[in-house]
């Protein structure tokens, strides 16, 4: 039947939607109408990024934005429009934000779903001008409606994730998500406020040659994750780290390659955040035939215990994740 029809490139996102809903016959749209919330505080905050140099000049003489307002940094902006479409959209009871320490409750008391969100990852390169994103996580609740969510249904595993998806405001916008079913990438066009679909299923090729990792950490990395690294350069790989997350992910999901944030001396339990970070990117990474793990432990089937607790991660290409867990497995039953 034509639902199965692959939606042709051009297809724009609330079409795509749509049509993907019909594939699941008991959808209540509650799930969709979720995505179109994000989709939107995503076309709000893309605009605000593209202005944000020119307000920075009014901001550096006047102290404040051509709406008057104290210049408000960025990632702050991105939190409140991220918190209040999920607000009025009304599906979402509960988030939790890298820009807030507790989980914040919208009030949506019915809302079936909890999100978990990055609203603007990288911030320290805006004023640089390198490419920043958005990393979302979707879960049903899993106490009873009628009531706020509570921390159980917040701390969930990568597992249980119904949908997770990447905004990267770079040279052009782009949403990348999934809801279990693929992966599918939409470029936004500002002049019709739209997203259009450019890149339907995407796969991540099963091996690379590209690696991104800081090695300025280098000296503090565990025998194994030193040795991964010795042979990336003995095969003469490209070292590829632009110091924003998503932009080093969206560009090894496409061409192949293995991003990597191990334990390090500055942080022993590695920097990048399992359920706003780590998390929505394993599951694309692994709808896309890509692999995620801390190094020993797929990602998604580590068990939360902190609304921001951290993991190390290894992610990208299947043959690149598994050589570097056996280089770990290896040197750490050698030591
Ligand atoms: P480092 C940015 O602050 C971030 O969270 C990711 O976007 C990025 O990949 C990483 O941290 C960079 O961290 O320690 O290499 O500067």
């Amino acid at each position: 039947d034509h639902n199965k029809l692959a939606l042709p490139v051009g297809a724009t996102l609330d079409r795509f939607i749509m049509r993907k809903q019909e594939d699941f016959p008991y959808a209540t749209g509650e799930l969709s109408q979720l995505l179109r919330d994000i989709a939107l505080a995503a076309k709000i905050v893309n605009r605000e990024i593209n202005r944000s140099g020119l307000i920075d000049i009014a901001g550096a003489f006047g102290g404040q934005n051509v709406q008057g307002e104290d210049q408000q940094k960025l990632d702050v902006v991105a939190n409140i429009r991220f918190i209040r479409a999920l607000r009025n959209g009304g599906e979402v009871c509960t988030i939790i934000s890298e820009e807030d320490e507790d989980m914040i409750q919208t009030g949506n008391l019915q809302g079936k779903y909890v999100v978990a969100i990055d609203p603007l990852d990288g911030s320290s390169n805006i004023d640089v001008n390198v490419s920043i994103g958005t990393i979302f996580s979707i879960y049903r609740r899993v106490s009873a409606t009628g009531r706020e969510g509570t921390a159980a249904d917040c701390l969930q595993p990568g597992t249980h994730q119904v949908a997770a998806g990447y905004v990267i405001y770079g040279s052009s916008t782009m949403l990348v998500y999934t809801t279990g079913n693929g992966v599918n990438g939409f470029t936004y066009e500002p002049s019709l406020g739209e997203f259009f679909l450019s890149h339907p299923s995407i796969q991540t090729p099963a091996t690379g040659t590209v690696y991104s990792v800081n090695e300025g950490s280098s000296e503090s990395f565990e025998p194994g994750v030193a040795a991964f690294v010795r042979q990336c350069k003995e095969r003469n790989f490209s070292a590829r780290y632009i110091g924003s997350l998503v932009a080093d992910f969206h560009r090894n999901l496409l061409k192949g390659g293995i991003y990597f944030y191990p334990a390090t001396a500055k942080s022993p339990t590695g920097k990048l955040r399992l359920m706003y970070e780590c998390n929505p990117l394993a599951f694309i990474v692994e709808q896309a035939g890509g692999k995620s793990s801390n190094g020993s432990r797929r990602t998604m089937e580590i068990e939360p215990k902190l609304l921001h607790e951290r993991c190390p991660v290894f992610i990208g290409s299947k043959e690149l994740v598994e050589q570097v867990e056996q280089f770990i497995v290896r040197e750490s039953a050698a030591a």
